[in-house]
């Protein structure tokens, strides 16, 4: 019900929408109205209310509800059903938790994760309200193997995502985003499958958007940026969230169907931070030196080693950094 009163609230925008009307066209009391109207000022919505003419809707929050972000969101199914939470452990944990009940398209976004998760038991650092902490849950049809390319895609959307408004970044393969060298987005992909049955891949996107340089600890201030710090302004989380899933869908559905991924390596080299670069390849517990050549058609780092030897690296199984600092 809350729903369909913002709703009402938000096609009248900056006029009043008197409690009779809400209450006739929705079937409710004026009082239980009003009851909504209280609650909805608790999520923090300012809304106007004179006794003759009614409710209007002056501000609406910083938040990543569905209401917030679909007047952006252009998608078929991706972000089209969202589980909105205030504070989480990991979203990538509560999603694999509800993914066998749910659709493919589904996401979970928090304003906080206490124990937000990096790949290879790494922790993500992600403090209230400031950034984009989110993970869609996926069923795609395909070989289990092909799934490390789905961080490819998650990766090129948000490079689009940025890019469309306004704000420039780099592509780390397979799955950090970096400006001015520093990370401000990390991608954690994780599957339950079968043999040869994909059950779910859960996709976990985190971005540093509003973050200030003291929620960064020290370890992590020379290695990690928000795109408050690069831009010296406060970004909408709700458009950005929006704008990265109207990307995904676009990259994953020609995937998806046809097993087709030529875009998203096409938005991957043209943005890679590491083609033509010396880089440390780190497997296991042992480090080489090379250089990186190209992304080749299915994803792969070709990297070229100091003996002269060619080689494509599969994502799923390395760590990247640069010779000097950290990418
Ligand atoms: C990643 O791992 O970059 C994947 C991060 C995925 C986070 C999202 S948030 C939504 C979803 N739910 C989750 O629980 N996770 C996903 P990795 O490449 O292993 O990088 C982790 C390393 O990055 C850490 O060891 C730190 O050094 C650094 N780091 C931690 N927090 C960071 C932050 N907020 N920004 C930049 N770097 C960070």
């Amino acid at each position: 019900m809350r729903k369909k009163i913002l709703a009402m609230l938000k096609r009248n925008e900056d006029i009043f929408i008197s409690g009779e009307k809400i209450s006739y066209e929705l079937g409710i009391s004026r009082s239980a109205v009003w009851k909504h109207i209280n609650i909805l000022r608790e999520e923090g919505y300012e809304i106007e209310s004179m006794p003759k003419n009614g409710y209007k809707l002056l501000s609406c929050p910083d938040i990543l509800t569905l209401e917030e972000i679909k007047e952006y969101l252009t998608t078929d199914f991706i972000g089209r059903k969202v589980y909105y939470l205030d504070t989480l452990t990991s979203t990538n944990m509560k999603a694999k938790e509800m993914a066998f009940n749910e659709e493919e398209g589904t996401i979970i976004i928090a304003e906080e994760q206490t124990k937000g998760k990096g790949r290879l038991g790494r922790n993500w650092v992600s403090p209230k309200g400031k950034g984009i902490w989110m993970s869609i849950i996926l069923k795609p049809e395909m070989a289990p193997s092909e799934v490390a390319k789905l961080t490819l895609i998650g990766a090129a959307a948000v490079n689009k995502g940025l890019e469309e408004i306004g704000i420039g970044s780099c592509i780390k393969w397979p799955n950090d985003i970096l400006i001015q060298d520093k990370k401000v987005c990390g991608i954690l992909t994780e599957m339950s499958c079968e043999l040869n049955m994909i059950n779910y891949v859960i996709m976990g996107i985190g971005i540093n958007v509003n973050l200030d340089s003291e929620d960064f600890n020290r370890k992590l201030i020379d290695k990690a940026t928000s795109l408050k710090i690069i831009t010296g302004s406060k970004i909408d989380r709700k458009r950005l969230t929006a704008k990265i899933l109207n990307h995904f869908e676009d990259l994953y559905i020609p995937f998806k169907e046809r097993g087709d991924i030529s875009k998203t390596i096409h938005i991957s080299r043209e943005n890679s931070i590491l083609i033509g670069r010396e880089i440390r390849i780190i497997r296991e517990d042992t480090e080489y030196i090379g250089q990186a050549l190209d992304i080749d058609d299915e994803g792969q780092l070709i990297v070229k080693y100091k003996d002269g030897k060619v080689e494509e690296v599969f994502s799923g199984e390395v760590s990247i950094r640069g010779l000097k600092g950290y990418i």
